[in-house]
């Protein structure tokens, strides 16, 4: 049976744009498993699977139901221990979240700053509503100041990858031979901005660009079928 991933969508219930989300169909397609999309607006996270979760992924797989992109990998992991492993040691979950925390620190706040309004448009009315409310909140300013104010280019991103091309010059995947976790991780980020603001603002050429469209071309090519804006 498939393993059904609760993702955040668009207006468009095709367009599944969340980075954590992704990070997530990636890891059931390392494990050779088949998934089914169930598209969640903004405004139904909260009552996904009884509503005991405010974020998407949430899988159910079968009788069991599990949140938080990193959870979902070590879950997996144990439930189908004979196909290849997303994490191995401790040691290897520890570095994992150095990695999830540069992303979220260094990479998410440069997509928003370059398609704050493109993530916005994309949403349903209702859902817009939503994303406005709660990121204005944060921003302290409204979406239209921070997409002007706070606007980031594609040289910053180009700079913001400066490890990881440095990386990848040398092996093949942050996880050496073969994907781990954490290249899902970063993955999520840059096809994150690939969906909502397009392919021209993502690094063209160089070691990451390599890396990001070999894993694009990944399990038949399911995230290049993901239509970029
Ligand atoms: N650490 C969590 C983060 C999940 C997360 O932030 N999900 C976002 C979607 S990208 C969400 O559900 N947001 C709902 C909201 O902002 O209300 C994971 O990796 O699964």
């Amino acid at each position: 049976m498939a393993i059904q991933i609760y993702e955040l969508c668009g207006a468009d219930e095709t367009n599944l744009f969340s980075p954590h989300c992704w990070k997530t169909r990636m890891s059931v397609a390392h494990k050779g498993l088949d998934h089914e999309s169930i598209a969640t607006p903004f405004t139904s996270v909260a009552t996904v699977e009884g509503g005991d979760s405010r974020r998407v992924p949430v899988i159910r797989d079968g009788d069991t139901v599990v949140e938080e992109s990193f959870k979902i990998a070590e879950y997996l992991d144990e439930q189908y221990p004979d196909s290849p492993k997303l994490l191995h040691s401790g040691v290897d979950k520890a570095m994992t979240n150095f990695i999830i925390n540069w992303s979220q620190t260094q990479l998410h706040p440069l997509v928003a700053r370059m398609a704050i309004m493109e993530i916005h448009d994309a949403l349903a009315p209702a859902d817009q509503e939503f994303f406005r409310t709660t990121r204005e909140k944060v921003f302290g300013m409204s979406l239209e100041d921070f997409a002007t104010k706070m606007a980031a280019t594609p040289d910053d991103l180009k700079k913001a990858l400066v490890p990881l091309e440095l990386t990848l010059k040398g092996q093949k995947f942050i996880g050496g031979d073969t994907p781990h976790f954490a290249d899902y991780v970063v993955f999520g980020a840059l096809q994150w901005l690939r969906i909502c603001k397009g392919e021209a603002v993502l690094p063209q050429e160089g070691a990451v660009a390599n890396w990001f469209n070999s894993l694009l071309d990944m399990y038949d090519g399911m995230g290049r079928a993901a239509k970029a804006a």
